[in-house]
């Protein structure tokens, strides 16, 4: 059982149950992270994000692994080559992709095509890859929930609290963490092991997430203090 005390404004102190405790490690794959991908597709300044948040998500999948912990998960947020999985409204917008790109085009040929299963770039960056036995989870939205057999992957081994880290903060992180908190789950997100392009919007998650007494869940500052704490 390990414990993690946050003494700043909103005081709390949560048990991390390790045999139902996992770790989440939310899109670290390089149509996020590198050039060429998604994020850069979308116009945004990709240069930063993997120094802002991998150096975390290395000390909590090294302790998680080291425990073991009771499932280690990388989420990917990838389609099908036909697409069938990828909604018109994710097809068709957002408009502000360059030169009318959009979700399974290429961008750079040597990342393949934007956000499809098995394209280079689809893939997890390497300080963040899976080792064996660990969870992969294909996601067609920004949850990790939506139409991919989390839950029943997490409550088949009973696990009741999870550990979250990722890219991006606003985006798919903080939309898991609104449905892990619906299906029952206590999560803390560790805000130096996630990141987004637009570090305000990092920022204003942090604080919605554990306003009003942790409507959403906790959050904690660095991964060390998890680390710790295990
Ligand atoms: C986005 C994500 N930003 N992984 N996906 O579209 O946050």
């Amino acid at each position: 059982m390990g414990r993690i005390r946050h003494g700043g404004a909103f005081q709390w102190s949560l048990e991390l149950p390790l045999s139902s405790t996992a770790l989440i490690c939310i899109d670290f794959q390089k149509d996020f992270l590198d050039e060429g991908g998604f994020g850069h597709a979308l116009g945004n300044d990709v240069s930063k994000l993997g120094r802002e948040c991998l150096p975390g998500a290395a000390i909590l999948l090294a302790a998680a692994r080291a425990l073991p912990l009771a499932a280690i998960v990388h989420t990917k947020e990838a389609h099908r080559a036909d697409l069938r999985d990828c909604p018109s409204s994710k097809l068709n917008g957002p408009r502000s992709l360059p030169a009318g790109r959009r979700v399974g085009d290429v961008m750079v040929q040597s990342m393949g095509r934007l956000l499809v299963d098995g394209s280079p770039g689809n893939e997890f960056v390497d300080a963040a890859r899976p080792l064996d036995g660990e969870k992969v989870v294909c996601k067609p939205g920004k949850g990790a929930f939506f139409m991919t057999g989390l839950h029943e992957f997490l409550r088949e081994r009973k696990v009741s609290h999870l550990i979250v880290c990722g890219v991006t903060t606003e985006v798919c992180v903080q939309t898991t963490m609104r449905e892990a908190n619906d299906r029952g789950y206590e999560s803390v997100l560790v805000e130096d092991a996630t990141a987004s392009y637009i570090p305000p919007f990092k920022a204003a998650v942090i604080e919605m997430v554990r306003s009003q007494g942790g409507i959403v869940g906790y959050t904690v500052e660095r991964a060390q203090e998890v680390a710790d704490a295990l």
